[in-house]
């Protein structure tokens, strides 16, 4: 009922964060380029397999860029979807299911709908069925204006693998099409070679597999690297097409690639125990935004998730959120706070990491006492928990964008 949304919006008031007046309206006016790196885990961001480093060019890229090093996924069953409906709406996914299926003709005040009345066109690359997660009929309702999907690309067997098209062709075909939008324009562009069960053909192999009792982990490794040398390739695409310096480029990991059933090879490469805790720490995805000209680019430890990345992106923009009914803060905001919950209900904190109903100091990485996670426990709940109300009950119908109006409903019935 409507005394529920009240306590959610209250919530929300409360917790709303002032932009860096330094960031603020930064990017104002530029494209945006968002990369969704698949299955990329932040462990082998500056690591190395074999002596030879896994992502050399997201290394590079990340030293010209802010890179916020304490950045979580949040995703849930709804895998790449389920960190889209994060990115762009600023809410959580659901505990069961993809919101993309259950609830993705919800009403929504998605980016692309936001980013439409300041003169934006929207788009999507992404090589694979369109009805994939049901995005064929999401996108268009996050107000998408065109989703170019496995119908306009020029897939052969030749240049697949795995589960499609592979990287390198689709970023140099996606540049093709990119070419035609009308600026400025906010895009998402959808990579998929380095995807379970990370299928690589030998002519694209640049470092070894692992050598572990996981083929699964073995073979992360190769397919990352491949992915890494697609990305370098977009960007020297885009350079040469004049479109990195109108452009600030958002670069995440969708999701964990490595599930639990790979602990042991896991304990082998880290040299390390998987406890709970290490467990939840490789929930870190890698998170770097690129604005063309900053030269004062530098890491962000401030502990940050998917949920944060839309009111991020706006503010650069210079657009204000200061009506809109979301859970994320702005990564860039001094008053930030260093609090993540993660899907499962695990939270992290600048000192403390919280996750099968126990607490760990970060310093030490062993157990602490239950006390000290004890004042984010609610918190951690109720964020989650207003989240959850507003999908299920599908409530920003009744939004008009300044204040909850359940009467809206009323006179939406009185007008059919
Ligand atoms: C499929 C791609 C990968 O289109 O998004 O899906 P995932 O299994 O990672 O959700
Ligand atoms: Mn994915």
């Amino acid at each position: 009922d409507s005394s529920e949304f009240v306590e959610t919006e209250n919530y929300l008031k409360a917790n709303q964060k002032e932009p860096n007046p330094d960031m603020f309206g930064k990017a104002k006016g530029k494209n945006v380029i968002v990369v969704s790196l698949e299955s990329t885990q932040s462990f082998v961001v500056n690591n190395t397999i074999n002596g030879e480093e896994v992502t050399p060019f997201l290394n590079d890229f990340i030293e010209e860029s802010y890179y916020f090093d304490n950045f979580y996924h949040q995703t849930g069953q709804g895998k790449t979807a389920d960190s889209e409906f994060l990115l762009d709406n600023s809410l959580y996914p659901l505990g069961r299911g993809s919101v993309f299926f259950t609830h993705g003709t919800n009403e929504f005040n998605a980016t692309p709908e936001i980013l439409k009345e300041e003169g934006y066109y929207s788009a999507v690359f992404h090589a694979n069925n369109s009805s994939f997660w049901n995005r064929d009929i999401v996108y268009p309702n996050f107000g998408y204006d065109r989703f170019f999907n496995i119908n306009d690309y020029n897939v052969t067997d030749e240049n697949s693998v795995g589960w499609g098209l592979k990287d390198k062709e689709f970023f140099e075909q996606s540049v093709e099409h990119m070419k035609t939008l009308p600026q400025p324009f906010y895009s998402k562009f959808i990579t998929l070679t380095n995807h379970f069960p990370f299928e690589l053909d030998e002519e694209d192999r640049m470092v070894d597999e692992y050598d572990s009792n996981s083929r699964t982990l073995n073979r992360y490794f190769p397919t990352l690297r491949y992915q890494d040398e697609a990305f370098k390739q977009f960007i020297q695409k885009l350079k040469d097409e004049g479109l990195y310096e109108d452009s600030i480029i958002v670069v995440y990991g969708d999701h964990y690639g490595i599930s639990q059933n790979h602990n042991a090879a896991m304990e082998k490469y880290l040299g390390k125990e998987v406890t709970p805790y290490v467990w939840t720490q490789l929930q870190r995805v890698p998170m770097a935004i690129h604005i063309p000209g900053e030269t004062d680019n530098k890491t962000i430890s401030k502990v940050s998730g998917q949920v944060d990345l839309k009111p991020t992106i706006l503010h650069l923009l210079g657009i204000t959120t200061d009506n809109h009914v979301q859970f994320g803060t702005d990564m860039f905001s001094e008053d930030k706070l260093d609090f993540t919950v993660l899907r499962d209900g695990s939270f992290i904190t600048d000192k403390y990491v919280y996750t099968s109903d126990k607490c760990y100091d970060k310093s030490t990485e062993q157990e602490t006492d239950r006390s000290n996670c004890e004042p984010y426990m609610e918190k951690a709940k109720q964020e989650l928990d207003y989240s959850d109300q507003i999908v299920y009950g599908d409530l920003l119908r009744f939004y008009d964008g300044t204040t909850y109006r359940p009467d809206k409903k009323q006179e939406e019935t009185d007008k059919k």
